[in-house]
C-alpha cells in the first residue's frame, strides 16, 4: 500500500489481509518493509505491499521532560555517583527499538529513585559514555580519577560506579589495582535490561549499590543479582568477579572466592572477610601499559603467535588448559622452546587456566615442569582477566622492571586465594 506517512516512534494499526496489528514503528533501512515492535515486544517486519490500510493511533513525541535531582536530604549520608554508559544508563528508543544511552544524568532520578532515599547522591560524575565493550585503560584511567575525586570528599561516604556489563570485570579489578590502600567502599553495579522494561535489574542493583557504599567495606567490589529473582544481590571482590552469563539477571559470579556480603535493599550482611574502612586520603596509582596481551591456547595453536607478541608487546597472560599447560615437546608443536628464547629477552609470560574455577599447578605433569624451567609464571587461581590488568599495572612502574614476576605473584587486592572455597 502506497502513502504509509508513518514515523518511527509512532504506534500504529495495521490491516493486513488476514489480520489487523497494533504496534511502534520502527527505524528500518529497508524501504519496501515496514519493522514494527509488537506489544509483547518481538519485531516483525512487513512487506508494504501486505498492507492493505493503516492509521497513526499515537503520534511518536520526543521526550523533552526535564527532570531534576532531588534537594539534598540532609538526614541522609552522602554518596558519589560515576556514570560511564552501559544498559544501566540507558532506555528504550522507541524509534530504533534498541537501547540507547541516557542523554540527561539526571534522568536516573526520574529512573531510580529509590536510590534517593538510601543516600544522599551528592555528585554525579560522568567521564564519558560508552558500551564497555568499547573501554580501554584510558577509560580506566578516567573512571580511577574521578573515583578518587570524590573518595577525597570528606562528606562522601563511598562511591558507586554504574558501567555496562561485559567488561565490567576488569573494571573492578583494575580499580582494585589502582587503589590498593582504600579507605572506603567503591562499588560498581549494572544492568541486564534497561530501566524500562518490566524485568529490568537495574532498581535492585542500585539500592543495594547505595547501601554497599554506606557500609564500611573499604574494598572494590561489584554488587549485582545473587539470583534471577529480584530479593537480593552479591557483593563480590573486584579481583575475583567475572560475568558468567549472557542475559541472565545474575551474570556474575565470585569465583575461587566468596562473596563478601549479601546485599539487600535495605541492609548488608557481611558473609567473609574484608577491609575496613579508615580515614586518610585516597591517592589513586594509575601506572598502566597496554603493551599487554590476552590470548586463550586452543588446540592445534602455531606457537608462532609469541613471535609476533614478543615483538610488539611487554608481556602476555595465556589463558592454558587445564593445570596451566601448553603443548610441550609432543607432534612438533612444542611452545616451550620459543618460550625459552621470549622470556630470555624478556619478554613477560604469565598462565591461567581456562577452566576458569580452580588453580593452576606446574608440579603435576611433567609438561607444567617443562613450562616452568623456560620462565612461565604460574598465576595459582588468579582470573585472566584480573592477570591480564595487573600485569597492566605492574609494567606501568618501570621501577618494578626487575621484578615483574614477584609481583605478579603477590596477592595485592584479593586475586589471589591460598585456600580456594567449596564451590
Ligand atoms: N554493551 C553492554 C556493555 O556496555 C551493555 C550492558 O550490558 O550494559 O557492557
Amino acid at each position: 500500500m502506497a502513502g504509509l506517512n508513518f514515523s518511527p516512534g509512532d504506534k500504529v494499526r495495521l490491516r493486513l489481509a488476514l489480520k489487523e496489528l497494533d504496534g511502534v514503528v520502527l527505524e528500518n533501512a529497508q524501504s519496501e518493509v515496514l519493522l514494527l515492535k509488537l506489544d509483547s515486544g518481538y519485531n516483525v517486519g512487513i512487506p508494504k505491499e501486505n498492507i492493505l490500510a493503516g492509521r497513526v493511533l499515537k503520534k511518536f513525541v520526543e521526550d523533552k521532560k526535564k527532570f531534576f535531582l532531588p534537594k539534598p536530604d540532609k538526614k541522609l549520608k552522602s554518596i558519589g555517583l560515576v556514570v560511564t554508559g552501559g544498559t544501566i544508563a540507558s532506555k528504550l528508543d522507541a524509534r530504533t527499538g534498541g537501547v540507547a544511552p541516557l542523554t540527561d544524568v539526571s534522568e536516573f532520578a526520574n529512573f531510580y529513585p529509590e536510590i534517593f532515599k538510601i543516600a544522599n547522591v551528592k555528585k554525579i560524575v560522568v567521564p564519558f559514555m560508552t558500551a564497555s565493550e568499547s573501554m580501554s585503560s584510558e577509560h580506566w584511567l578516567k573512571i580511577g580519577n574521578s573515583v578518587e575525586e570524590l573518595l577525597n570528599d570528606s562528606e562522601i561516604e563511598g562511591v558507586v560506579v554504574t558501567h555496562g556489563t561485559d567488561f565490567l570485570h576488569y573494571t573492578s579489578a583494575v580499580l582494585s589495582f589502582f587503589f590498593v590502600n582504600l579507605n572506603k567502599p567503591v562499588v560498581l553495579t549494572y544492568a541486564q535490561r534497561s530501566v524500562d522494561r518490566a524485568s529490568s535489574d537495574a532498581n535492585l542493583n542500585l539500592q543495594c549499590a547505595a547501601q554497599m557504599a554506606l557500609s564500611n567495606c573499604a574494598e572494590v567490589v561489584l554488587v549485582g543479582h545473587g539470583s534471577t529473582n529480584d530479593d537480593f544481590c552479591f557483593a563480590i571482590r573486584g579481583t575475583k568477579v567475572r560475568k558468567l552469563h549472557t542475559s541472565r539477571r545474575d551474570a556474575f559470579k565470585s569465583v575461587n572466592d566468596k562473596p563478601i556480603a549479601k546485599v539487600f535493599s535495605d541492609k548488608v550482611e557481611f558473609i567473609s572477610g574484608y577491609n575496613v574502612k579508615h580515614e586518610g586520603k585516597v591517592r589513586g596509582d594509575f601506572s598502566f601499559n597496554d603493551k599487554v596481551a590476552l590470548v586463550k591456547f586452543y588446540p592445534g595453536q602455531d606457537s608462532s603467535i609469541l613471535d609476533f607478541y614478543a615483538l610488539k608487546y611487554k608481556g602476555i597472560i595465556i589463558e592454558g588448559s587445564g593445570l596451566g599447560h601448553l603443548p610441550v615437546g609432543e607432534q612438533g608443536n612444542d611452545w616451550s622452546l620459543k618460550l625459552k628464547k621470549h622470556i630470555r629477552n624478556g619478554f613477560v609470560v604469565c598462565i591461567t587456566s581456562q577452566c576458569i574455577f580452580g588453580r593452576v599447578d606446574p608440579f603435576v605433569y611433567s609438561n607444567g615442569r617443562k613450562l616452568l624451567d623456560a620462565g612461565v609464571v604460574f598465576l595459582e587461581d588468579m582470573l585472566a582477566e584480573t592477570a591480564f590488568v595487573k600485569l597492566g599495572w605492574i609494567l606501568g612502574h618501570y621501577g618494578w622492571k626487575k621484578n615483574v614476576k614477584e609481583k605478579m605473584l603477590e596477592n595485592l587486592a584479593g586475586e589471589i586465594n591460598e585456600k580456594l572455597p567449596i564451590m
